[in-house]
């Protein structure tokens, strides 16, 4: 039996997770797809309203059970077990992923399923270090009054996640939502249904109450998506995903005044300087505009080179783009898996067509990739580079989320800041420089919620993460996850 027929065996229909069981409840079925052959790999439920009604009814009436009642120190020790239970099924966890997005197996063995257990400790370490304020305010009469901060759950939290890095990007926003003691629905991408799912025996096993942690499947719109963020028993919206998505999910959570955290989409720049060093910026380019097949938030698509070493520098990541192995997601020779699926890929050849019309000229690949047997129905493109196209052109201005770039020459540091943020997102940038004041400089002035100076990706996630203009609302990670999942009280005792 080859990997992929031992996984289709091993999952048989996925369910909703609700109240600690697996229930095959919902409207209808849907089709689970590996993106690298485009076969049929399982079949999901769909929830309806009222499959989602009572997975909400489920994490509400949980805040009331036992898991309202547990210590930070009690919380932070179940988080640690669900870490060790992700670790210790590690190669489950592997195969999920790797099946469900095409991504091979060294991307997510060194990124999703490890961060997807980091996310876990972290939050477990950090809950035991949350201070709050306090006041000595001296009153008229001559008294004095104390005033003191308490944090409390802010209540049942919808988390919606997108596709791209699935484990990594749910437990980034239930792990601090567990931590403060909160209860989660999950509503997992269509796409990626599975890792969400297995966590549900994770969490079992470690001892989460039943209703803390609930996963429901589904799309978005007049469907699981829909219905979460827009029942007025959830207390707050946590999304990963679109900007267009995020405005439809901000106008539900209006309807009850709710809460939302968004994490949204982005048209990064990186500015590679003359003084950059040249394999250092090369290197870290490569990853930034093809690791996860471009299908990564933070990922560069605007390159803008200095011109004295702008040629070398495109000539250089030319060559690194044709050294992209496509192939078996398993294979540890591969490095550059399919988009996540058809229609994707369909939108990302459409930007390949725009680049062309609107008259690129192509430096490397830019169209489908034909691959034989058993991959020849997956979702392949070829990496694209191109140049020579105006800053207005959509290529510069839309987010393609693929494996292409276009590189752009620049003169002065002035001219370049102008450049990089001249768009509608402020996600991340990244910034190759060997002029320690210049980086600092620059840094302060790119319009964007992460800056990186000669890394990519590089987290502490002890850091406030998030995006700027269209690319999110609120800062998590750290005690910046505090804000939204708490809800800050204060008390005025007057001596
Ligand atoms: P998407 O917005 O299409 O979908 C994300 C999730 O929202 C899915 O679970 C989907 O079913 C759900 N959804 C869609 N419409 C909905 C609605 N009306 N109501 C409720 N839920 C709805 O995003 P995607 O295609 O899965 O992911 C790619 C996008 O995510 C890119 O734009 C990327 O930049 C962005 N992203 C951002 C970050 C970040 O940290 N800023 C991280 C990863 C991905
Ligand atoms: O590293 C993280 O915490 C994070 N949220 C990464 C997002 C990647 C986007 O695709």
């Amino acid at each position: 039996m080859n990997k992929l027929d031992a996984r289709a065996v091993k999952t048989g229909p996925i369910g909703q997770f609700i109240n600690g069981r697996y229930v095959q409840a919902g409207r209808a079925t849907f089709e689970n797809r590996h993106p690298a052959t485009n076969a049929v790999i399982g079949v999901v439920h769909e929830a309806d309203a009222n499959v989602v009604d009572q997975a909400v009814a489920a994490a509400r009436a949980a805040l009331k059970g036992p898991w309202g009642k547990t210590t930070p120190q009690e919380r932070a020790a179940i988080l640690r077990k669900v870490a060790a239970g992700i670790t210790a099924r590690f190669d489950e966890f592997l195969a999920a992923e790797v099946m469900d997005t095409g991504k091979p197996v060294t991307t997510a063995s060194h990124v999703d399923i490890p961060r997807g257990a980091a996310n876990f400790n972290f939050f477990a370490d950090q809950i035991l270090t949350v201070a709050g304020e306090v006041f000595n305010t001296p009153t008229p009469d001559g008294r004095t009054a104390i005033n003191y901060s308490v944090r409390k759950p802010r209540g049942v939290i919808a988390v919606v996640c997108p596709w791209n890095l699935p484990l990594l990007l749910m437990t980034w926003k239930v792990a601090p939502a567990l931590a403060c003691g909160n209860t989660v629905v999950v509503k997992p991408s269509e796409e990626t249904p599975a890792t969400a799912t297995l966590l549900g025996e994770v969490m079992n096993e470690a001892g989460v109450p039943p209703g803390v942690y609930n996963v429901v499947h589904g799309f978005g719109p007049q469907s699981a998506g829909e219905y979460l963020v827009s029942h007025p028993d959830v207390d707050g919206v946590t999304f990963t995903g679109e900007t267009r998505t995020g405005a439809a999910i901000m106008k539900a959570a209006a309807e009850f005044v709710r809460p939302v955290s968004f994490e949204l989409g982005g048209k990064n720049a990186a500015l590679v300087f003359a003084d950059a060093n040249m394999d250092a910026a090369i290197e870290g380019t490569m990853r930034s505009v093809f690791a996860n097949c471009g299908q990564v938030c933070l990922g560069t698509e605007r390159v803008y080179v200095q011109r004295p070493i702008y040629d070398e520098f495109v000539a250089r990541l030319k060559k690194g783009a044709a050294g992209l192995v496509s192939g078996d997601p398993f294979a540890k020779t591969t490095t550059l898996g399919p988009l996540i699926s058809a229609e994707h890929k369909q939108k990302v050849l459409s930007f390949y067509d725009k680049a062309r019309s609107e008259g690129a000229e192509i430096a490397y690949g830019g169209g489908s990739q034909n691959l034989p047997a058993p991959y020849a129905d997956g979702h392949w493109v070829q990496p694209a580079i191109w140049t020579g196209l105006p800053e207005t052109s959509t290529i510069m201005r839309d987010e393609i989320f693929g494996p292409c770039c276009h590189i752009t020459p620049f003169d002065d540091e002035d001219a370049v800041i102008a450049l990089a943020n001249d768009s509608p997102y402020g996600l991340a940038t990244a910034i190759w420089t060997q002029d320690v004041a210049r980086a600092h400089r620059v840094a302060a002035q790119i319009e964007v919620g992460i800056a990186w100076v000669n890394s990519w990706f590089l987290r502490d996630l002890r850091t406030a993460f998030g995006g700027s203009k269209r690319s999110g609302i609120g800062r998590e990670g750290g005690v910046h996850g505090l804000e939204f999942y708490t809800d800050l009280r204060n008390v005025c005792v007057l001596l």
